[in-house]
């Protein structure tokens, strides 16, 4: 998309929230879940309007643009700064964006969601390391308090509790994430587990792939943002991903649940 070719303002001027999440399946029915919320006629089919990028999808419901951003911090800040770039030339107005994901819990039961407050790398700063012309940058990585707040309490009463809490965000899913299921296994049992308590007792909730970038990216942009991740796994039990494919599902809604909950009550609440 350009702006040649192009009317940005009449495509997305009336988008409000945008929401990414990993892949392209989940992101589909995210915008078809909002459609259904929002009263929205569900007749027509969605169009991945990124769909000649072959690369990432995005879909449109009303003031919803649903996004996939693929899996790690370089996936994701490419699809994040175009869309900050189409929000800008879209001529919208604080946007609020989303990311939907999963991820491994710490010391909470498995399906709970976790709404990030801010992030940790993975040598336990809370920022996202950059680096840029040679040198490496150090932006801060936090999300908007308020915004966690509201969204984690737009949560309830769905068979599920959501907890506000760290985020650590790994380059990788096996040695990254401290497990000992990957092809290499170059540390103990207990070195492990010391890892993920002390993590634990930093207040991280949850380890997932790219809340340092999203926080912050956002951030820097004067964007609000919340990261919502179900946790699949509670690692101080196990490395391995064992629920049944139907309850993984099951559990990857919950994100969207909670983000649906809060954009609906943000749009009654402005049209009151
Ligand atoms: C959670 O799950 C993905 C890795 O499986 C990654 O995108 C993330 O953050
Ligand atoms: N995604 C991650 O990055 N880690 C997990 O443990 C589960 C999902």
């Amino acid at each position: 998309m350009d702006t040649q070719n192009y009317d940005l303002p009449a495509l997305f001027g009336d988008v409000k929230f945008v929401c990414m999440g990993g892949t392209k399946y989940r992101m589909r029915e995210f915008a078809d879940y909002m459609r259904g919320i929002l009263d929205l006629p569900r007749d027509t089919k969605l169009v991945n309007l990124t769909k000649h990028s072959h690369r990432y999808a995005m879909y449109k419901a009303g003031p919803v643009l649903s996004i996939s951003h693929g899996i790690g911090i370089p996936s994701m800040t490419i699809l994040l700064q175009e869309v900050i770039k189409l929000m800008y030339y879209a001529r919208v107005r604080d946007p609020i964006f989303f990311r939907i994901g999963t991820s491994g819990g710490l010391q909470i039961p498995p399906g709970s969601v976790v709404v990030s407050s801010w992030c940790l790398n993975g040598t336990l700063e809370k920022t996202y390391d950059i680096p840029v012309l040679g040198k490496m940058r150090h932006i801060p990585a936090y999300f908007d308090k308020r915004l966690a707040q509201e969204v984690s309490s737009a949560a309830g009463l769905d068979g599920f509790q959501a907890y506000i809490g760290g985020t650590l965000a790994a380059d990788d899913f096996y040695r990254g994430q401290a497990r000992l299921d990957g092809p290499f296994c170059d540390y103990t049992e207990e070195d492990k587990m010391s890892f993920l308590k002390k993590l634990a007792g930093l207040g991280v909730k949850n380890i997932e792939m790219e809340a340092t970038a999203f926080a912050a990216y956002t951030r820097e942009a004067g964007v609000r943002a919340s990261d919502v991740c179900v946790t699949l796994v509670n690692r101080l039990e196990g490395d391995q991903v064992t629920p049944s494919k139907a309850t993984l599902l099951e559990w990857q809604q919950r994100p969207m649940l909670v983000v649906g909950k809060y954009i609906k009550k943000y749009l009654s609440y402005q049209n009151k």
